[in-house]
This record gives C-alpha cells, sequence and structure tokens, in this order.
C-alpha cells in the first residue's frame, strides 16, 4: 500500500424484508450494509455480499444515509468523513455479530438481481474497508471462489443456515470483456489454476494479478450506460453515477 489514503468506494444495500431477528428494531428505517470497493464498474455484476460470520459488526446512525452496518473500525473513520453528526462520534445503535448478519435479503445497485443476500465469507480482513464486500464472481477470482463454495458444498451452507434459494440461482454475469480472458475473467483464471476453494490463497493472489491490470487497462464494458467502452476512460463517471443515483458514496482510509 502506499503513502496516500486509499479511495473507496461504498456501496449501500438496502435491507429488505422479512428482517433477521437482529435488525427487527430497525423497522421502518433505512438499513444499509456497507460494503467498500476499489472497482465500481464492476458492481452491474453483484451476486451477493459478503459477511465474516465471526466478525463483529455495528449498526450507526449517518446524518444523510440512514443506519449503517459495518464494522466499528469502519464507522471511526467515517465519523471523520462527515458522515455522522459529530466529527469522530459514532452513535451505536447495536452491536451484532456476523452470523446473525447472514442470510439478509438485500437491494444492491446496478446489479441485475433484483434481491440478493448475504452470505459467509472466511477470509474477509477485520481492518480493510468495511467488513463487508460486494460480491462480483465474474470478475474478482475471491468472490467466485467463495461462491463455488457454497454452491458446491451443501454442508457449508447448513453450517451457517443458508438457504438453497439464497446461493444457487445466482450465476456469475458478464460485465467486461478482457482480452484473453474473455467476458467473465474471474471464472477463467479459477478454472485455468484449477483453483479449490477460497483457502487456496497463493492460486488466488496470482489469480488476482492475472486479472487485475489487464482489466483495468484493456477491459471493455459490456453492459450500462458507459456499454462499449474502456473502463480507464469512464471508471471515475460510472463511481459518480452511482454516487448521483443515491447507490454508493465515497471514502477513504
Ligand atoms: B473488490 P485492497 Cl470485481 N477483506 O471489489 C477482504 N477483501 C476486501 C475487504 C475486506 N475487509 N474489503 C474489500 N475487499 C475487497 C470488487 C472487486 C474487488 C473485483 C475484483 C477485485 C477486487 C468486488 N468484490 O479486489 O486490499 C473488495 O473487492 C481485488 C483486490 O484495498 C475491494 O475491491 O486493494 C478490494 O478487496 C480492496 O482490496
Amino acid at each position: 500500500e502506499g503513502a496516500g489514503p486509499q479511495e473507496y468506494t461504498l456501496i449501500m444495500m438496502e435491507v429488505l424484508e422479512p428482517l433477521p431477528e437482529v435488525l427487527k428494531s430497525f423497522k421502518g428505517k433505512k438499513t444499509k450494509f456497507v460494503t467498500a470497493t476499489l472497482r465500481p464498474e464492476t458492481m452491474y455484476g453483484q451476486t451477493n455480499c459478503w459477511i465474516h460470520p465471526d466478525h463483529k459488526y455495528i449498526a450507526f446512525e449517518t446524518v444523510k444515509n440512514g443506519i449503517f452496518i459495518c464494522t466499528h473500525r469502519a464507522a471511526r473513520n467515517m465519523s471523520y468523513q462527515g458522515f455522522t453528526k459529530e466529527d469522530g462520534v459514532v452513535n451505536v445503535l447495536k452491536e451484532i455479530a456476523g452470523i446473525d448478519l447472514l442470510g439478509v435479503a438485500l437491494k444492491a445497485p446496478f446489479t441485475t438481481y433484483s434481491k440478493i443476500y448475504s452470505l459467509p465469507m472466511l477470509t474477509i480482513k477485520a481492518d480493510k474497508g468495511t467488513g463487508i464486500v460486494s460480491s462480483v464472481p465474474s470478475d474478482s477470482p475471491d468472490d467466485y471462489a467463495a461462491l463455488v463454495d457454497l454452491q458446491k458444498k451443501a454442508a457449508f451452507r447448513e453450517k451457517y443456515n443458508i438457504q438453497d434459494e439464497m446461493v444457487l440461482p445466482f450465476k456469475p454475469v458478464p460485465v467486461l470483456e478482457i482480452p484473453e480472458y474473455g467476458n467473465m475473467s474471474a471464472v477463467y483464471v479459477y478454472d485455468q489454476l484449477k483453483i479449490q476453494s477460497q483457502n487456496d490463497r497463493e492460486k488466488l493472489n496470482q489469480a488476482k494479478d492475472m486479472v487485475y491490470l489487464k482489466g483495468f487497462y484493456d477491459g471493455v464494458l459490456l453492459v450500462g450506460e458507459f456499454k462499449g467502452k474502456k473502463i480507464q476512460d469512464v471508471k471515475k463517471n460510472i463511481q459518480n453515477q452511482l454516487v448521483k443515483e443515491g447507490g454508493a458514496v465515497i471514502y477513504y482510509e
């Protein structure tokens, strides 16, 4: 990581009914799972979001965007970036275990799926972003590996009480065309490197290196307002569009 702060696009996923037990007290209020991404241009392909079952999250009140769910660490950072009434003060409404935030129905911006779900990922870092991740299995090898793990292993779903319909209908969506890797680069490299699971860290890092730069410089959008354009030329426009439509906010750490 470099010397300066890292900019993330925070994607706001609205919690839908039926509310999980731990969020029932927020009924009638806008409550959002907040994910941090470096790749706003891929959000057309979201199939779910990722939560770490063993991590701790909080719900807190923001000034403009309702109730946010994320790690306390992220909320504290946000409180210095104008997200809360008072600088440095987080109004914690509730502390919530990750496991209690699984299987929640969400409405996410840009994706073609009208309803997606929060699912368990065991490689999420507590000290990066919001601790919640938007899953784009077409273009993120980590996301594809974790989704395949859940789709292949009924016992893994059962362990976390994840219903089949929260996982099995969700297929990766073509979003970007990348020369040599086709229109679902993560699926391509996953197969080529014969990745076995989300714990296959060495190969997943290799996969990330393979797709990342190539996608950024040579990737062309297949969907949305900027269809046919190169990502590097329109990444900022897409971020702006997400923000303008109320689906995202900018955040630094
Ligand atoms: B990216 P960097 Cl399509 N733990 O978004 C683990 N991973 C996290 C995280 C956390 N706490 N917070 C964010 N991330 C993921 C999209 C995407 C991402 C694509 C392809 C690659 C990619 C959809 N998932 O990231 O260490 C988020 O996933 C490759 C690195 O700050 C975020 O962007 O560079 C990225 O990692 C931030 O990682």
